[in-house]
C-alpha cells in the first residue's frame, strides 16, 4: 500500500472519493480511514506511527487540522485537501491547511481538489519509477488534446 487517505468525517468522502479514482487510474495501491483529528486523536496518532504508506494525503473541513496533526507525527509527505463545508465555502479549510508553520509543511491543493491531490501523489511516486513518469506523459498528452479538440459550436 503506497498511499494512505485519510478524511475527518464519513461526510468528506463524497470529495475524497475523487482522489481514489485518480489512484486507480494509475494503478496505485491505497487505502481510506476516516479518522477525525478532534474526535479520535489517540487513534489517529497510533494510526500514523504504524501506517506503512509512502504517503499521507488528508482531507477535511472547517477547522481542518487533520492534515497538520499527520504532518507532526510523520516525516513522510503529507497532502492536505481542504473540503467546502456548508458555511465558509471551504476557506476555513484552506487556510487551516495551507497555513502550517515553519518546519512542518502540508502541501496544499486548493478546496475539493482531491484528484489533484492523487495526482500529486502520483507524481512525488513517479521520482523513482519509469513506467509512472510514462502514465504521466500520457496523462498530460490527453489534457492537452482534449483542449486542442474543444469547441463552443
Ligand atoms: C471536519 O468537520 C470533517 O473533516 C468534516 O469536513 C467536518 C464536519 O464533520 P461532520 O460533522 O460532518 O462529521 O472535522
Amino acid at each position: 500500500m503506497k498511499i494512505a487517505i485519510l478524511m475527518g468525517s464519513t461526510s468528506d468522502y463524497n470529495i475524497m472519493q475523487e482522489c481514489e479514482h485518480m489512484l486507480e487510474e494509475f494503478g496505485i495501491s491505497y487505502e481510506t480511514k476516516v479518522i477525525s483529528a478532534h474526535r479520535a486523536p489517540d487513534l489517529l496518532r497510533d494510526y500514523i506511527k504504524n501506517c506503512q504508506a509512502d504517503i499521507f494525503i488528508a482531507g477535511a473541513g472547517k477547522a481542518a487540522h487533520l492534515p497538520g496533526i499527520i504532518a507532526a507525527y510523520t516525516t513522510k509527505p503529507v497532502i492536505g485537501v481542504p473540503i467546502e463545508g456548508n458555511s465558509l465555502l471551504g476557506v476555513d479549510a484552506l487556510l487551516s491547511i495551507v497555513q502550517m508553520p515553519k518546519g512542518v509543511p502540508v502541501a496544499t491543493v486548493g478546496i475539493n481538489q482531491a484528484a489533484n491531490a492523487g495526482l500529486l501523489a502520483i507524481q512525488i511516486l513517479s521520482l523513482n519509477n519509469s513506467d509512472l513518469q510514462g502514465a504521466l506523459q500520457t496523462y498530460k498528452c490527453a489534457l492537452a488534446h482534449e483542449v486542442a479538440t474543444s469547441s463552443l459550436k
